[in-house]
């Protein structure tokens, strides 16, 4: 690799078809060229992988990288592999081939557009080439079908990109010699051509150094936050252990007047509930025996009234006998 060549990027989704459309380029066979094109995700590689390209008499390395997947982990890492790869190349990045399915425009590769934006800087956007892989016949042989089939989505990002498209030829749908296959791979190379300027390795410093000046903010806060808590989290343990002490100084109070007075409170209160008790009795008592009087006199007038009753009658009787 000559590190005074500028540098065509491709950049895509795992699986997009970044390998294969290098190696289109490099008019070598699709799946047995220079980049290496595997099917099968679990051989995916994390290094990016060159080659000298010549376009219109000016050599360029061609870098293929890694699949871009999701997660925040892998791409960072990715990401931080195609800087090195670029800034090694002095001269600048002449384009960025970003390769994506067809059939559908997804979140992910929302994410990995925001990834480029982020990383390379918002000025890469200006050196983008949509290429659309995964592509039917039809949109092969006509860039107007392939057209026709963009969701909004497409369309906005297209327009973003100021309408630099092309598609990847597929060699079993047109071999290598078709003009179809020809024509395609004529377009991006023209594309890649047709770019004004670079984007250079300055542009890259400075966001590299936005990204580095966010990262550090973001650290700085995180530590801030931290600290915060680590502070409130000793103030609280101060004060626990503050009023601990306080207890603890207490606490000969607390065996020597509090407990005894406490003892003796309770003692006290046992002793008058217990003399309410044989109060409350004894007026029981005194009640139950009250009326038990007052029943026996009522008795006792009841037996004087029928005996004086019984007497008088006898005495009329007896009156009347001697009548
Ligand atoms: N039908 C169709 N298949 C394609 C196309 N481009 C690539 N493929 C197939 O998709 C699979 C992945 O292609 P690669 O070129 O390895 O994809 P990549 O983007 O380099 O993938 P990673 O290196 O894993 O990130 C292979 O089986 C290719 O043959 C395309 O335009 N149409
Ligand atoms: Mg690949």
């Amino acid at each position: 690799m000559n590190v005074a060549n500028p540098v065509i990027l491709l950049v895509g989704k795992t699986g997009s078809g970044k390998s294969t459309l290098g190696n289109l380029l490099l008019e070598e066979p699709h799946d047995d060229g220079t980049f290496y094109v595997s099917a099968d995700m679990e051989f995916v590689t994390q290094v990016c992988g060159t080659a000298t390209i010549t376009i219109d008499g000016i050599n360029y390395n061609i870098v293929d990288t890694p699949g871009i997947f999701d997660t925040q982990k892998v791409t960072d890492e990715v990401f931080n592999e195609i800087a090195r790869m670029v800034q090694k190349c002095a001269y600048g990045v002449k384009a960025i081939l970003f390769v994506f399915e067809a059939r559908r425009f997804t979140d992910e590769q929302m994410n990995v557009l925001e990834g480029i934006r982020k990383f390379l800087g918002e000025g890469a956007i200006n050196y983008i080439i949509a290429i659309f892989s995964h592509t039917t016949k039809a949109q092969i042989s006509d860039r107007n079908v392939m057209r026709k089939a963009w969701n909004q989505p497409v369309r906005s990002f297209i327009n973003e990109i100021e309408n630099r498209w092309g598609i990847s030829p597929n060699s079993d749908y047109f071999p290598p010699d078709h003009s179809i296959h020809k024509a395609r791979l004529g377009e991006i190379r023209a594309f890649i051509s047709g770019m004004r300027g670079v984007y250079t390795t300055e542009l890259l410093e400075k966001s590299r150094q936005e990204q580095e000046k966010a990262r550090h903010q973001q650290e700085e806060e995180e530590r801030r936050i931290k600290q915060v808590y680590l502070e409130s989290l000793k103030n609280e343990t101060r004060k626990e252990s503050q009023e601990a002490f306080k207890r603890q100084l207490e606490e000969p109070n607390w065996k020597h007047e509090v407990k005894p007075k406490c003892e003796e409170d309770l003692r006290r209160q046992k002793q008058k509930e217990a003399e309410e008790q044989f109060n409350k009795s004894i007026e029981k008592m005194r009640q139950e025996q009250k009326v038990q009087q007052e029943q026996n006199r009522q008795d006792r007038e009841n037996a004087v009234n029928k005996f004086k009753q019984m007497m008088d009658s006898m005495q009329q009787n007896f009156k009347k006998q001697q009548e």
